[in-house]
């Protein structure tokens, strides 16, 4: 294990990338509020239904924001849990089952522990059952102070729908929750409402529904748009409790909502037809990060460097002046001038400025057309080493043999 383990610290040590200077620390002691945003793909931002947009609480966050329109999802069959655990530790889930089931036990280097060590309170915030994902175990593990479930929320009748909790009560809750905690905090929120099948109350539906032969794509634009609704309202409450102004908000889509079994539907909704590379396109999610004083007073852009969630634990870690150029991670900071636009999905799927390779093919961006898969050879051999050591460390808990000294 100690020479595997030398391998992995070589090769990550050696794609270290140094954060924007102007950047490092911008945010420091501030509060950290994360969004997971239930399968939210980045396709919605901007779309319509019969002329009113599905995203108009985000669509108009975006001059507030760095908005991030070529960012990846990187899970696995462990959906949600697999989102979270690429922002909290900069590894990949693994190739098959939750990781947040199979290594609970394991030592970790979390963003949760890591802010903690730094005088943070943490949290987790979710209006579930505590045991899915077995997020009361690996919450542990990934050394959160405390871990909001569903029995923490006074949940009213007519407040749930499909999966649990609806969003704009859950966001209420959390928001007087977070006004009683000590600060800084790290609170993570967990939204539920725009879950498969994508049901709603007829009260909730701001839009309408799509229309074609596939029930599940047409009622979609209304979750989402429910969960805009939501997260407006959540910015609001942030506003109005004194929040807001000390805090940064990074708000992201955990997976995709419409898997490909519902390619036609898409295909008409998209005027296009789906391709292999289509597919991979619609792998992006939608991430805003929001730095009040600074991104809101016209220092907001949208940011086209090519990431992934991967990414996100490095990036925050040095807005809030954090270093951790001796952490294990697989991601760097987006906002790196050495960032590379290079990410890699978890089915080895690849994504860089001009080429997507997937399903052993090659594609020029561009033109969307097969290209020479020669092309596409030297990022292969990375994208199999960035996978392969990810796995390793989780297989061989090895992070418990290594002590990084930031
Ligand atoms: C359940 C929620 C949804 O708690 O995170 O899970 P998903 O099916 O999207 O992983
Ligand atoms: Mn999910």
């Amino acid at each position: 294990d100690g020479s595997k383990l030398a391998d992995i610290q070589n090769y990550v040590m050696a794609n270290k990338t140094e954060p924007d200077p102007e950047l490092f620390g911008i945010a420091k002691g501030r509060n950290l509020i994360i969004v997971s945003m239930e399968s939210m793909q980045g396709f919605v931002i901007h779309s319509k239904i019969n002329g009113k947009e599905v995203t108009p609480f985000l669509n108009s966050l975006i001059k507030d924001s760095y908005y991030f329109d070529h960012f990846y999802h990187q899970t696995g069959q462990g959906k949600t849990s697999d989102a979270e655990f690429l922002i909290e530790n900069s590894l990949f889930p693994l190739g098959r089952g939750a990781v947040f089931f199979t290594h609970s036990g394991n030592q970790y280097e979390s963003l949760a522990k890591r802010l903690g060590q730094n005088g943070y309170y943490t949290a987790a915030m979710h209006a579930n059952n505590k045991s899915f994902w077995n997020r009361d175990l690996m919450y542990k593990s990934l050394d959160y102070n405390r871990y909001y479930s569903s029995v923490d929320y006074k949940i009213r009748d007519g407040e749930t729908v499909g999966w649990g909790m609806k969003d704009i009560p859950f966001f209420a809750q959390s928001t007087e929750m977070m006004q009683k905690m000590p600060q800084p905090f790290y609170t993570k929120l967990i939204t539920l409402t725009n879950h498969h099948p994508f049901k709603l109350d007829p009260e909730d539906r701001y839009i309408d529904e799509f229309t074609s032969n596939d029930g599940t794509v047409n009622r979609y634009f209304t979750t989402v748009r429910y969960t805009d609704e939501a997260l407006k309202q959540f910015f609001a409450y942030l506003k109005e409790k004194g929040l807001y102004e000390n805090s940064i908000i990074l708000l992201y889509g955990d997976h995709y909502g419409i898997s490909e079994n519902h390619n036609a539907a898409m295909a008409q909704f998209l005027g296009e037809e789906i391709t292999p590379f289509k597919t991979i396109q619609l792998q992006r999610v939608p991430l805003f990060l929001i730095i009040p004083g600074v991104t809101d007073m016209g220092r907001g852009k949208i940011i086209s460097k090519v990431s992934g969630q991967i990414d996100i634990r490095p990036t925050l870690l040095h807005l809030l002046g954090l270093p951790e150029k001796n952490d294990m991670e697989f991601g760097t900071d987006i906002f790196s001038k050495e960032h590379e636009d290079f990410v890699v999905l978890r089915n080895g799927s690849f994504i860089t400025d001009k080429l997507i390779y997937a399903n052993s093919h090659c594609y020029e961006k561009n033109t969307e057309l097969q290209v020479d898969p020669v092309l596409c050879d030297p990022y292969k051999e990375s994208a199999k080493t960035q996978l392969d050591y990810s796995d390793q460390i989780i297989y061989g808990d090895l992070l418990r043999f290594y002590h990084s000294s930031n």
